[in-house]
C-alpha cells in the first residue's frame, strides 16, 4: 500500500469486505460554502451516504498523509479554516504532503486519493471544466484530465453553469470520458435541471450505471465517468435568475482581475450573494442528491 495513505479503519474494513464506499471531496467544504453551512452540509452528506448503506470517506491532506475518511473534528477544522486551507488539485499534492500542510482536495485530487485507496465512486456538487473565455485564458480545470486517466466515477449535478458547457463537453469527448445522465437526456447545469445540451447516454437505474462502469474498467479503458444527476426540482434555481447572476459574477471577476484557482470559488460566492443565498440552497440539495445516488450505484459496484 502507498505509504502516504492514512485510511480510516471503518473505510478499510468496508473495502476489505467489498462493501460499498463513497469518496467525498473537501474543497467543497473549505472553498465551496461559508461556515457553518459547509460543516453542516459535509456532515449531512456523509449521513446521507450511510442512510443508503454505504460508508462515506471524506478526503483531505493532513500532516503529510492522504487521509481517506475524516472524523467530524477534522471536517470541522477544514470548515472553520475555510479558504485559509490550500485548495489542492493534482499539481499541489507533492508540495502539501512534503510540507505537511493541510490541503482540501478538489475533484482531481480526490479522484487520485480515492483510486489509491481502491474506492471506485465519488460524489460531489459540480466538477470543474472549461471556463468561458478559455480560448484566450487556457483556463481548463485539471478535473478534466483526471477524468481521462483515473478510474473513479464522479456523481455530480452536471457542469456548473459558470463554465462553458459546450466546450467542456467537447473536451470530455476528446478525452474519452462518457457523460451519463441519470434519468435525463439533458445535461443538467448544476443549479438547474436544464442546459440546452444533451448527455451522451441516459441511464434509468443505479444498476445500469454500475454495469457500464464495470464494463468500462473490465475492458481496460482507463479513466472516469461523469454521472450527471439533476438537482431536485424543488430546489433548482430559476434559469433566468441563474443566467443573470452568472453573467454579473463574470463581469465582477474580470473587473477585479481574478484568475486561476481563485476563479471558481469567487464565482460561486458571487452567484450566492447575487441570488440572495438561493444558489446555496440548490448547492446543498444537489450534493445530498448526489451522495444518495453514489451510494445506490456503489451497492452493486464493489461486488
Ligand atoms: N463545485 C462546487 N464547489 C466547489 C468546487 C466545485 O460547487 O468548491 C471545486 C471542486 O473541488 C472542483 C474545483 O474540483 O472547484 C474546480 O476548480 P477549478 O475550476 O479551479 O479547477
Ligand atoms: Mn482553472
Amino acid at each position: 500500500m502507498n505509504s502516504f495513505l492514512d485510511i480510516h479503519p471503518e473505510v478499510q474494513e468496508a473495502l476489505d469486505k467489498k462493501m460499498p464506499v463513497v469518496a467525498l471531496e473537501s474543497t467543497i467544504i473549505s472553498h465551496g460554502m461559508p461556515y457553518p453551512k459547509n460543516y453542516e452540509t459535509a456532515i449531512l452528506v456523509a449521513d446521507e451516504v450511510r442512510k443508503h448503506h454505504a460508508i462515506p470517506a471524506t478526503i483531505a491532506l493532513m500532516n503529510g498523509k492522504i487521509k481517506i475518511g475524516l472524523s467530524k473534528e477534522e471536517i470541522k477544522q477544514l470548515a472553520i479554516e475555510g479558504t485559509r486551507v490550500t485548495k489542492t488539485s493534482r499539481r499541489d499534492i507533492p508540495y502539501i504532503l512534503s510540507k505537511k500542510l493541510t490541503g482540501a482536495t478538489t475533484v482531481s485530487a480526490t479522484m487520485i486519493a480515492a483510486s489509491l485507496a481502491k474506492i471506485k465512486i465519488f460524489a460531489t456538487g459540480g466538477i470543474g471544466g472549461v471556463h468561458r473565455g478559455a480560448t484566450e485564458t487556457f483556463d481548463i480545470s485539471a478535473d478534466l484530465q483526471e477524468l481521462a486517466h483515473t478510474n473513479v466515477a464522479v456523481v455530480c449535478a452536471g457542469i456548473k453553469a459558470i463554465l462553458d458547457l459546450e466546450l467542456t463537453l467537447e473536451y470530455l469527448e476528446t478525452l474519452g470520458v462518457p457523460v451519463l445522465g441519470y434519468q435525463t437526456e439533458e445535461l443538467p447545469a448544476f443549479y438547474t435541471r436544464k442546459s440546452g445540451f444533451k448527455v451522451d447516454y441516459a441511464m434509468q437505474s443505479p444498476k445500469e450505471i454500475s454495469d457500464l462502469l464495470k464494463t468500462k474498467w473490465a475492458v481496460g479503458l482507463e479513466g472516469g465517468v461523469i454521472i450527471a444527476n439533476p438537482v431536485p426540482e424543488a430546489e433548482s434555481l430559476d434559469y433566468n435568475l441563474m443566467t443573470e447572476a452568472i453573467d454579473q459574477a463574470i463581469v465582477a471577476q474580470h473587473k477585479l482581475g481574478i484568475k486561476g484557482k481563485e476563479s471558481t470559488p469567487f464565482l460561486l460566492e458571487k452567484v450566492k450573494s447575487l441570488t440572495q443565498g438561493k444558489s446555496l440552497v440548490s448547492n446543498i440539495a444537489l450534493v445530498l442528491n448526489n451522495a444518495r445516488l453514489a451510494a445506490q450505484v456503489a451497492q452493486d459496484l464493489y461486488r
